[in-house]
């Protein structure tokens, strides 16, 4: 079963921008789906707890030279 992350991006200016973000999220082992709305700067990432971490993504995201904050 997965879990949801939501994380706020902060620094994404153009949909360029948040394709890479995007991208980068679903290309980490235990992903299973992984939507960046530019307009909102919000990841919503879904993701089986046994594998990976909600840190681990925000780490996933700042690699890529954006800032990641957790949402609630
Ligand atoms: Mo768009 Mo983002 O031209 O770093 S790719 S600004």
């Amino acid at each position: 079963s997965t879990l949801v992350c939501r994380i706020r991006i902060k620094g994404m200016t153009c949909t360029s921008c948040s394709s890479t973000v995007e991208s980068a999220l679903q290309a980490v082992h235990g992903v299973q789906k992984a939507q960046v709305a530019l307009a909102t700067e919000e990841a919503d990432v879904h993701y089986d707890p046994k594998i990976v971490s909600c840190n681990r993504l925000m780490v996933a995201i700042e690699d890529t030279g954006f800032e990641a904050i957790l949402i609630n």
